[in-house]
Parts: C-alpha cells; sequence; structure tokens
C-alpha cells in the first residue's frame, strides 16, 4: 500500500531490583503476548553472552575486579551493541520485552560513593528509549522472605537499597509501578493487561532516544 507506514514493535522494559520476579515476569509476558497473536522476544541486560558480556559476568561473579568507572561503560556498551538488532526487530513489527536497561546501569552504578546519576546518564544518551517500564517493587519484609540474596557482587541489602531509591528517581510518567507482592499470577495478568494497550499505542509511534 502505498504511503502505508509498517507498524512497529512496542519496546517494553522490565526494572526492579533483585528478586522482585522480574524475569518470571518477562517470560510470562512474551508468552502471553505471543499466545495473542503479538509477535515478541525476550532479551535481557546484561547480555552475558558476548565479548563484553562475557568481561561483565566475570566482574558480577567476583572473579575478577573492573575499575567502577570502567564497568559502567561496559554495562552501557553491552546495550549499545545490542542497539542495531533492536532498532530492526522493533522496526520489523516485533514487540521487545527487555529484563533490565539503562535504568539499572544507572540506578546500580549511582549506588557506588561518588557517582553522580548524571554522570551515570551520560553514556546512555542516544540509546533507544522504551515505550513503557515495568517497575516491580518489593516490600522489604516480602523481600526478606523470599530468603537470602545470591552471592553475585550487588546482591547485598545496603547496595540495593540504594539502587531502589535510585530507580525512584528516574522514574517518569512511562513507568508503572507495581507492587510485586502479589501472587506470580495476578501480576502477569495486570501486566499483560497494561502491555497490550503499549502495544497498541506504540504502532504509530516514532522510535526515540533516551
Ligand atoms: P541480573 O542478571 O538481572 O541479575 O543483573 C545482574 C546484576 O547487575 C544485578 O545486580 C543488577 C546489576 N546491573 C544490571 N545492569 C547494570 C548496569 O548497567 N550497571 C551496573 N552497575 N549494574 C547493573
Ligand atoms: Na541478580
Ligand atoms: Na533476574
Amino acid at each position: 500500500m502505498p504511503g502505508s507506514v509498517a507498524e512497529r514493535g512496542a519496546f517494553i522494559v522490565f526494572e526492579g531490583c533483585d528478586k522482585s520476579g522480574k524475569s518470571t515476569q518477562c517470560s510470562q509476558l512474551v508468552q502471553r503476548l505471543n499466545d495473542a497473536g503479538v509477535k515478541a522476544e525476550l532479551l535481557k541486560f546484561p547480555d552475558r553472552t558476548t565479548t563484553i558480556g562475557k568481561m561483565i559476568n566475570s566482574y558480577l561473579q567476583q572473579s575478577c575486579q573492573i575499575e567502577d568507572h570502567a564497568i559502567h561503560l561496559l554495562f552501557t556498551a553491552n546495550r549499545w551493541e545490542a542497539m542495531p538488532r533492536m532498532t530492526e526487530l522493533l522496526q520489523s513489527g516485533v514487540t521487545l520485552v527487555v529484563d533490565r536497561y539503562s535504568f539499572s546501569g544507572v540506578a546500580y552504578s549511582a549506588a557506588k560513593p561518588d557517582f553522580s546519576v548524571e554522570w551515570c546518564q551520560q553514556p546512555e544518551r542516544g540509546l533507544l528509549r522504551p515505550d513503557h517500564v515495568f517497575y516491580l517493587t518489593l516490600s522489604p519484609e516480602v523481600a526478606a522472605q523470599r530468603g537470602d540474596y545470591g552471592t553475585e557482587r550487588y546482591e547485598k541489602k545496603e547496595i540495593q537499597a540504594k539502587a531502589a531509591a535510585n530507580f525512584d528517581l528516574l522514574k517518569d510518567e512511562t513507568w508503572t509501578v507495581i507492587n510485586a507482592d502479589k501472587t506470580k499470577e495476578d501480576l502477569s495478568t495486570e501486566i499483560f493487561e497494561h502491555a497490550m494497550k503499549v502495544v497498541d499505542s506504540s504502532k504509530q509511534a516514532e522510535l526515540a532516544q533516551l
């Protein structure tokens, strides 16, 4: 059809602290979207499979030290290297459901001493801007019930609390804050219903940048 514009996919991000159930909700959303006939793919940052991602993985598993600014830039580079493929998928009509993105980058790095939110945001500028962010929060009581943190680098109470405070600073009108204390099923239904609206409203919208 001359003059018709292909409908693009929506760019949906999940953010939240460790143990918030993000990864489960991301896979469930992709499943539900596919079942509803919406082409959707799951992506995750950090993507530990690339050359840069392998360095990040070693850092998180504490098998190597990387200077704080340098690791911040590696996490960012790991997102930049995914931009060509993400743009192509979105333009071809595939909805992307992404487990963590730039906001984790800023929230976790700015939790370190002497790191400002502003400094951390700078290298993120120009990355694709999500159409919507689902921010999963957990009450400290429920977080405690979910057991101990793992052994990765940031899996400590103080760092998680600082990251949560930073997420609160970063949220804007494109974010929905979701209390993740609920059951997985209730949560997944609520998120799916909202996501379908995002898919619809993103179809004709221009892709924007951070
Ligand atoms: P995950 O694989 O989702 O458990 O994330 C690994 C950990 O790395 C988690 O504690 C959050 C943190 N993280 C994710 N993205 C970034 C980032 O861009 N920068 C920093 N500093 N930390 C990040
Ligand atoms: Na983790
Ligand atoms: Na996860």
